[in-house]
């Protein structure tokens, strides 16, 4: 499309013949998400939950300077080692100075999935407003790239280690509309649910391609949120979870990090003391909230080829 934002084959193909493709990050599937080996198994878990679907999957990443969008399977090895973090702002950097890999956040993700005209995007759990914000005035730039990017961001919610109920209000400020899939709660990443209502409610793919139509209809440019709570099978138990955040975020405090450093240590963290079994919730979920963005995908591809077949000017 550009020198600087390099398609895959297969996605560029896929986009061409207008048929439905899910950007994925890759923040997630590096060392700063996942330990290894889970992340391997979570980035095929969700390749394949993409692909079932019909849709063809897209991973971001900065690799050798460039930016990309759709890795083939023989470099998956490149994103799932040693990677920097890159969020929305710092991809111009990697690219100038040719970063080894940048691991893509959700905001960097949804820049380049932007870029390249894909409207759905999966990931895990979204950053957001940090319980410590009124002082530190940490809010992730996930949030700003949801208020800025026209695509469709499919997750558990935000991370529960979050404000999330001033996260909520900052999604409501940027004007994103936050869509419960099959639910009327907010969930809460590993936990089925945080105690706060969803602002609306949504039962299908197709349901969530009209409110997409609708928008861009009504020349509101953001993205929108649509959150699926994992299976209750799946979840770790909220008080277990809210105990080994306490102690994660005071252990962070302890050690003085900030920044873009926080995020991935308390991750960390949290797998350790919950002895990893925050890490298979993670997994599920997120095979489970691929699978919902190739559905919508689908949904949002069909009703675009119908629009087109009614009115060819659309
Ligand atoms: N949630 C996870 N694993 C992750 C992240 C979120 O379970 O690795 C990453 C995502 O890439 C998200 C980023 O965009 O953390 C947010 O970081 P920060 O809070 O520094 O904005
Ligand atoms: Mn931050």
């Amino acid at each position: 499309m550009n020198p600087t934002v390099h398609l895959s084959p297969s996605v560029a193909q896929a986009l061409d013949e207008h048929r439905p493709v899910v950007a994925l990050e890759s923040t997630i599937f590096s060392h700063l998400g996942l330990p290894s080996p889970a992340n391997a198994d979570a980035l095929q878990r969700c390749l394949d939950a993409i692909s079932a679907t019909g849709a063809v999957p897209a991973i971001t990443a900065v690799i050798d300077g460039r930016a990309r969008v759709g890795i083939e399977p023989g470099e998956h090895e490149r994103i799932l080692g040693p990677a920097r973090k890159a969020a929305s702002r710092d991809l111009p950097v990697a690219v100038a100075q040719r970063w080894d890999v940048g691991a893509t956040t959700v905001s960097a993700s949804l820049a380049l999935a932007a870029r390249a005209g894909i409207g759905v995007f999966t990931t895990g759990g979204i950053g957001g407003v940090h319980r410590d914000a009124a002082t530190s005035g940490d809010v992730s730039a996930d949030l700003g790239a949801l208020g800025s990017y026209p695509v469709v961001t499919v997750c558990a919610g935000a991370k529960a280690f979050l404000d999330l109920p001033r996260t909520l209000e900052h999604l409501e400020m940027l004007g994103v509309p936050v869509l419960g899939w099959a639910s009327d709660e907010f969930p809460a990443f590993t936990s089925v649910s945080s105690g706060l209502p969803v602002p609306h409610r949504v039962d299908s793919a197709e349901e969530v391609a009209a409110v997409v139509t609708a928008q861009r209809d009504l020349g509101s440019p953001t993205g929108v949120v649509v959150t699926v709570p994992l299976a209750e099978a799946d979840a770790v138990p909220a008080d277990e979870l809210e105990a080994a955040t306490a102690e994660a975020l005071t252990a962070a405090e302890r050690e003085g990090l900030s920044g873009p450093a926080l995020t991935p240590f308390v991750l960390d963290r949290i797998a350790t003391a919950t002895e990893g079994r925050s890490v298979p919730a993670n997994l599920a979920l997120a095979e489970a909230n691929a699978s919902v963005a190739g559905a919508i995908a689908v949904a949002l591809a069909e009703r675009e080829a119908e629009l087109h077949r009614v009115d060819p000017a659309r």
